[in-house]
């Protein structure tokens, strides 16, 4: 029995018929400089998204001892943009470092020692947690949710657990990868050395070269970003033929992820019983209705919305400061706040406001938008709109500032 189960192996791993034969991936693209390049530059792409990623979650889950900045304004615009462009970009560069690496995968015998097993096995998280990143990222940019449980956490958790992967996997390869990188590029001349070499380099001449391989994989890479990242980087817009969404499409030309309508606020949001209610810290409570609100809009500012799908653009806003609201109610001078949507059971529902937020002389609830009404769907009658914040911290519908 086991006799049989070791000469079967041994028919995988030499028979030429076999797909599991040593040589059957004997591709010359298949080599540690290609492999190192491909590693090193998915590295770059993957820490960019990793710390621009952890970025965007601390601005939606604030810790009271590291406030986030709200200065410049556009800042958020640039870090979510880079973690969406490098995400994209990482797409083809993981298919074709998977591609290259693969026959080690699949590679016999499955373990050589317990080194390799631990290797092995800390391929899993680096390779299945990759692989979930980039998919579940370009999936939510596509607001596609093949899947049941929430997006952010996900996303959130599994990007911790590729980190520490990848951290491991620089340990063990980083070296050889240096290695490889730091040797001149040995192009393969026909009939240079003999047997499996010699076949390999005859094969090398006849198929793609490494050199072009990469640039295939890079010029896919720059592509994808050419024509998604438009949607952020305003000059390149038209180029933006792959992007998920147009900044110039939707009510007043701007887009809208969700619309009153989705939000269920179509009636609450037009009713003559709307009002402004500012609660909370205060000395005295404040309440407003839609016709006082819009007198009170004298405050303009230039800001962005950029949401984390890695769309965004500027617009001219007009509105009521929040400090100014703050001050007639008679809050404390360290006050924060937390900004409610009549919009209920959202995790976007609320937004939080903290003390260099609340307190910046460009955060406002708008009434306006590039000088018409607010349109329904980005918020009428009111709406929170601050410098560096995420989209997803602009909160549409706004009905009450409770000062904390
Ligand atoms: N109440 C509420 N506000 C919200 C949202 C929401 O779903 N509900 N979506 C947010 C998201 S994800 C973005 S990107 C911005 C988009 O604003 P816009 O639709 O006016 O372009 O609104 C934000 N405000
Ligand atoms: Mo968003």
């Amino acid at each position: 029995m086991r006799e049989t189960l070791e000469r079967r192996v041994r028919d995988l791993t030499t028979d030429p018929g076999q797909p599991l034969r040593q040589h059957a991936y004997q591709s010359p693209l298949r080599d540690e400089r290609l492999a190192a390049w491909l590693g090193a530059s998915l590295g770059v792409l993957f820490s960019i998204c990793f710390l621009t990623g952890l970025y965007s979650h601390l601005h939606q889950h604030p810790l009271s001892w590291l406030p986030v900045p709200a200065r410049p304004a556009g800042l958020y615009r640039v870090t979510q943009g880079l973690h969406v462009a490098a995400g994209i970009a990482s797409m083809p560069i993981l298919l074709a470092k998977l591609w290259v690496v693969w026959p080690r995968f699949v590679s016999l015998p499955a373990v050589k020692n317990a080194a390799h097993l631990v290797e092995r096995i800390g391929l899993f998280p680096l390779v299945a947690g990759g692989i979930f990143m980039v998919f579940s990222g370009i999936a939510n940019i596509a607001q596609w949710y093949p899947w049941r449980f929430g997006f952010p956490a996900a996303h959130y958790w599994v990007a911790w657990i590729v980190a520490g992967a990848l951290v491991a996997h620089v340990g063990a390869k980083g070296a050889i990868a240096r290695r490889a990188l730091a040797r001149p590029s040995r192009r393969p001349r026909l009939g240079d050395g003999d047997g499996v070499l010699g076949a390999v380099a005859e094969g090398a001449h006849a198929g793609l070269s490494r050199r072009g391989f990469l640039g295939t994989v890079f010029g896919a890479a720059g592509v994808l970003t050419l024509t998604t990242v438009g949607q952020t980087v305003t000059p390149l817009s038209r180029a933006a033929l792959l992007g998920a969404r147009d900044p110039g499409v939707g009510p007043q030309g701007r887009p809208v992820n969700r619309s009153a309508a989705n939000a269920g606020v179509l009636h609450s949001s037009t009713s003559a019983d709307y009002r402004l209610i500012v609660e909370g810290k205060v000395r005295r409570p404040l309440s407003f209705d839609a016709s006082q609100l819009e007198r009170m809009a004298r405050h303009t500012a230039r800001l962005p919305i950029s949401c984390v799908e890695g769309w965004s653009y500027s617009a001219r806003w007009r509105g009521v400061r929040v400090r100014d609201l703050l001050a007639m109610a008679g809050a404390a001078p360290t006050a924060t706040a937390r900004v409610h949507s009549l919009e209920g059971g959202s995790p976007y529902s609320s937004s939080f406001l903290d003390h260099a937020q609340a307190h910046d002389g460009d955060t406002l609830l708008a009434t306006h938008l590039d000088g018409m009404r607010l349109d329904l769907d980005h918020g009428y009658p009111l709406r929170l709109i601050g410098p560096g914040r995420p989209g997803v911290n602009q909160t549409k519908w706004v009905t009450r500032l409770v000062v904390e």
